[in-house]
């Protein structure tokens, strides 16, 4: 028996993954129009405004100004050695309403040169079509993804993107997280579920739905247009990662239970068929449903290529326990074995191998993580460094664990660290919540005057990613002590 680690693939993708609506700011600039993140004064968790109100903070019509600082913030991200980089593109910028018939040349403008800029740094772009940010319109004209009415809308956007951009970006994701309309609907589905538990699981599950045959008909779309294109999904597999809390068979029958809720999102779009568990989903809970025979054709016909995910944390359940959570997955019992972070989401690096390998087994489709993050109320010490640590060693023993996933036998395509600079939390709307290499000066409030500077974090990563991960052979505290005390951090200008 030897414990020898294969090593990562030649052409692994290393990078980071951003959303527009996180990142961007500019939320009028160039046409853009409003959209659902737009009216988030605190973030998905506490849901939105009716409408933009005067006098009220909203972080993402600034964020942290991506929309004009692309060009250098790009330049910071190459300094790491990325080869890949994942943002989203906002809807509105190109659909303002989400119902014109033109697209706005403005908006795709903004793209076309953010494509350019990151093709000639090296960078494949991983594209996400639909990032919590659909046009505002949608959600309140139509009640969001509950309505068939989005399907064609969404292609007509995607038949854009794929025509205009598909000579720059070969890897797409249809939805993020759309098994996270359970938790957030408002941000996965851009509506808010109302009636009784059987009338507002209805609406989640017609939203999925609606958001499958979306997802296929993109496929379809794409072979036609773009044909070497990879058309992924992209879920959140923290939910997946859920462990019995105790061995009483009642606990592991219901952690099972609240796995197929996120296994159910991969089994029809990867193997192209609702599983028979979820008939009796329907049955328990009465649910009323609008699934024609058609769109189960289609939806068998095309599958995705890939599966993409964002894995965060792991949690505990016991028989009973309510379904809870947020952006960062499912949430049940604490965890007696594992740290927890200062937004109480637990730190499960061998849940990342876990997960890698239940999804390997179950889909025998390339896996891509897409996310994965610490978020860390950083600060800026007297001599204007920051030392991140605990981001140091989630980042490290998280990647230990994707290497031993893959000497498992599973097939990784990529690694793209969320935030790898500052951007606002999709949660809570705070700036606090830092989950960056690279530290951006805003606060909560808004205030700061956007300077950029790179913290240890940045040092390591870079070098990770050179030595296309062999440096991870080296102990944990070895690396971050090392790079906690290395001189390789500067300011950022
Ligand atoms: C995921 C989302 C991201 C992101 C991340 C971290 O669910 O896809 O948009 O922000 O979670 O969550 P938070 O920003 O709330 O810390």
């Amino acid at each position: 028996m030897t414990d020898k680690l294969q090593p990562f693939p030649k052409n692994f993708l290393w990078g980071g993954a951003i959303a527009a609506n996180q990142a961007e700011g500019g939320w009028q600039a160039g046409g853009k129009g409003p959209d659902i993140a737009d009216v988030l004064p605190h973030g998905i968790m506490h849901g939105p405004d009716a409408q933009v109100e005067p006098g009220v903070h909203y972080p993402s019509h600034e964020a942290i100004d991506f929309y004009h600082r692309h060009t250098a913030d790009l330049q910071l991200m190459a300094g790491m050695g990325f080869n890949a980089f994942r943002l989203s593109i906002a809807w509105s910028r190109i659909f303002p309403t989400g119902e014109e018939t033109e697209p706005n040349e403005a908006g795709l403008k903004f793209y076309d040169d953010l494509f350019q800029e990151m093709r000639s740094l090296g960078m494949e772009p991983i594209v996400t079509i639909s990032h919590y940010e659909t046009p505002l319109n949608l959600a309140t004209k139509y009640g969001g993804w509950t309505s068939k009415k989005l399907i064609p809308l969404y292609l007509r956007y995607a038949k854009v993107l794929f025509e205009r951009f598909g000579q720059y970006v070969h890897y797409w994701l249809t939805f993020n997280e759309l098994n996270g309309v359970h938790l957030i609907p408002w941000a996965a589905g851009a509506f808010l579920p109302h009636g009784t538990e059987s009338e507002r699981l209805s609406q989640i599950y017609q939203a999925s739905h609606n958001m499958f045959v979306a997802t296929a008909a993109t496929i379809k779309m794409a072979r036609e247009i773009v044909p070497d294109a990879q058309v992924g999904i992209m879920l959140t597999m923290s939910n997946a990662a859920a462990y019995p809390a105790t061995p009483k068979p009642a606990d592991v029958f219901h952690t099972l239970t609240y796995q197929r809720r996120t296994f159910l999102y991969g089994d029809v779009e990867l193997r192209g068929h609702y599983p028979k568990y979820f008939d009796r989903i329907v049955r328990d809970y009465d649910l009323h449903l609008d699934i024609t025979p058609a769109e189960l054709q289609l939806i068998a016909d095309y599958t995705a290529d890939y599966l993409a995910f964002s894995y965060y944390r792991t949690t505990t359940f016991t028989a009973g326990m309510k379904i809870l959570g947020d952006t960062g997955g499912l949430t049940g019992k604490k965890n007696p074995y594992l740290p927890t972070s200062a937004w109480g989401w637990q730190i499960d690096p061998e849940g990342l191998r876990y997960v890698l390998n239940i999804l390997a087994d179950r889909y025998e489709k390339p896996l891509m993580i897409v996310e994965n993050g610490l978020g860390v109320a950083d600060e800026v010490g007297p001599d204007g460094r920051i030392h991140d640590t605990e981001r140091m060693r989630y980042l490290v023993d998280h990647l230990k664990a994707v290497q031993e996933a893959i000497t498992d036998g599973c097939d990784v395509l990529g690694y793209t660290w969320w935030g790898p600079i500052d951007i606002v939390s999709a949660g809570t709307g705070e700036m606090k919540k830092r989950y960056g290499f690279i530290y951006v000066d805003k606060d909560n409030e808004g205030r700061g005057d956007l300077h950029r500077r790179k913290k240890d974090s940045y040092a390591l990563y870079r070098d990770i990613i050179q030595s296309n991960g062999a440096l991870l052979d080296q102990p944990t505290e070895a690396l971050v002590k090392h790079y906690t005390t290395a001189s390789t951090t500067v300011s950022a200008e």
